[in-house]
């Protein structure tokens, strides 16, 4: 008897309006758990996650959790209680906003200094005109080119290409 593998526990995480919410839900085979609330301040857009999402795929059979972080620094104990026993972990950035970058090199440190978990940065946006490449973003956080990945997060393709390749990087990191 074959005893069914645990889920693989993955975090989405990054500034506001990075992606997050839209990945976790572009992915998702189940109907996304949300917690998207009226934004107290202006971020440039009407609503945010204020907790979590939560989706659930399957892929190169694997069961994934993801959950996906709020990007407002005020929830920024929630990125703890989010990442505590993931296995992985995606930093999305927009890529056709650098001055969110430093953010999201914070956010990223604040994470990966607490609970050591292999990463990729994803440079979303990509089908917007002039966006940041993936190679650029790459030397902007000094991380080797293969752990940053653009996408738009909103084509299945590309968002399962980026998880493929984090569940990778993961597998062969707890080998
Ligand atoms: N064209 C395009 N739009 C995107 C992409 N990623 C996200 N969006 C859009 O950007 C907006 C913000 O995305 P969200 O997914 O809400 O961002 P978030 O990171 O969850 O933001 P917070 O929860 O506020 O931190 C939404 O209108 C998305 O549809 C992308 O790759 N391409
Ligand atoms: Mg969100």
């Amino acid at each position: 008897m074959t005893l069914p593998q645990a889920p693989l526990k993955l975090v989405v995480s990054g500034p506001v309006g990075a992606g997050k919410t839209t990945f976790v839900q572009t992915l998702s085979q189940t109907p996304v758990i949300a917690t998207e609330a009226e934004a107290s301040e202006d971020i440039g857009k009407q609503s945010t996650t204020v907790a979590f999402d939560f989706g659930t795929l399957h892929l190169d059979g694997q069961d994934l959790h993801l959950y996906g972080t709020p990007g407002q620094d005020r929830f920024s104990f929630m990125w703890e209680v989010l990442c505590e026993g993931a296995l992985g972990l995606v930093l999305l950035v927009a890529g056709d906003r650098p001055q969110d970058f430093g953010h999201a090199r914070n956010i990223l440190e604040f994470i990966t200094s607490r609970i050591p978990v292999p990463f990729l940065v994803g440079v979303t946006r990509q089908d917007q005109p002039r966006v940041w490449q993936p190679a650029d973003v790459a030397l902007y956080f000094d991380l080797p080119e293969q752990q940053v990945v653009g996408l738009d997060a909103t084509n299945p393709a590309q968002a399962r290409h980026l998880l493929a390749r984090l569940l990778e990087l993961t597998l062969t990191s707890h080998a």
